[in-house]
């Protein structure tokens, strides 16, 4: 709990989870440690510390993630996934190092997972997501190949999963909620398709995501989780409508969920920083990220700024497409 952002705690946290890696946080983590390792780099980056990492050392790592298909799996000698890929991709962009791949094999590999209908597939066992076409979208935009894939089937299809609600699903059909909707409004506006969504309707729904603590819901009648901060104010700032918000309450929120310091127990090591899904609870490096770039999307004092259709800071975004 507290008044203010613990960035010194929450960036040692950070580094803390990195080096220790038999304890149970990190094996669960194993098979997904390079979406790990994007939400603890880019939360560094946020807090100004990247600086502390050997990008050396992490970019060979994840090199060595890739498969010969091209895309990448989420540790060494994992299968590929496109879950993967974005993390990987959006790791070498934090370091500027995306040339170091093979961008064309990369991009293969995407484009190769995009159906007929528009919709893409995560991996080669088929299962179809928005959240699968978020990622193809952001991934080949950041990487310059856009023009490999059919963008309009892709809205396309991104499209037919809104629902009367304003709201977005998984499939067509699929009930509208907060992380599905993240992705569909950011691969409509990577691709310039806006104008697809009724924005008064949708950030309706969207605010109404907040409750009387402060936090915000991912779907009606659901617990406040912080991670929400990141896919439902991302979404509400996409569309133009962040003021239709608390944003002090939803601060307030955030930083209570960070671990209570005051604590009169001696707290192990890994207890000394992070943030939580709620107030209370456990802290992992997940909601660490969600709710420092929450706090980022809020405008608040001393962190960089993220992008909130590419999930990285507005820098490395910038340097990507504007050379600068
Ligand atoms: C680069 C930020 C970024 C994301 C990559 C993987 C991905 C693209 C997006 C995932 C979007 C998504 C579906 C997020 C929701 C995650 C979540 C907290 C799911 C929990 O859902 P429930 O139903 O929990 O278990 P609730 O909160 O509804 O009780
Ligand atoms: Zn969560």
């Amino acid at each position: 709990m507290g008044e203010e952002l613990e960035a010194e705690k929450h960036v040692n946290y950070i580094l803390s989870v990195e080096k220790k890696k038999n304890d149970f946080e990190s094996v669960v983590m194993e098979h997904i440690r390079i979406n790990g390792a994007y939400w603890g780099l880019t939360t560094l980056d946020l807090l100004g510390k990247i600086g502390a990492v050997d990008s050396k050392d992490v970019v060979s790592w994840v090199l060595e993630c890739q498969h010969e298909s091209g895309g990448f799996g989420g540790n060494i000698g994992h299968d590929p996934h496109i879950l993967y890929t974005l993390s990987a991709v959006q790791i070498l962009a934090l370091f500027d190092k995306i040339n170091v791949i093979d961008i064309d094999k990369v991009s293969n590999y995407i484009v190769g997972l995009q159906n007929e209908d528009g919709s893409f597939s995560g991996d080669m066992w088929g299962e179809v997501d928005t959240r699968f076409s978020y990622i193809a979208i952001c991934s080949l935009a950041l990487l310059h190949r856009l023009d490999k894939i059919n963008v309009e089937k892709a809205v396309k299809y991104v499209v037919s999963c809104k629902n009367l609600d304003g709201g977005f699903g998984c499939t067509p059909g699929a009930e509208s909620h907060a992380g599905q909707i993240f992705c569909c409004v950011a691969a409509l506006a990577i691709t310039g398709s806006l104008h697809q969504i009724d924005k008064d309707l949708l950030g309706w729904w969207l605010c109404e995501r907040q409750d009387k603590s402060g936090g915000l819901n991912g779907r009606p009648e659901k617990l406040p989780d912080v991670c929400y901060s990141w896919w439902v104010l991302s979404s509400l700032i996409m569309i133009d409508r962040v003021h239709w918000i608390d944003k002090e309450k939803l601060v307030k929120y955030i930083l209570d969920c960070q671990v209570a310091f005051e604590s009169s127990e001696p707290l192990p090591d890994k207890e000394k920083g992070g943030i939580s899904d709620r107030p209370n609870d456990a802290v992992d490096v997940f909601h660490t990220y969600f709710g420092v770039a929450g706090l980022s999307l809020l405008e608040y004092p001393g962190l960089k700024a993220i992008d909130p259709a590419y999930a990285l800071p507005v820098v490395v975004v910038n340097r990507i497409f504007f050379g600068r």
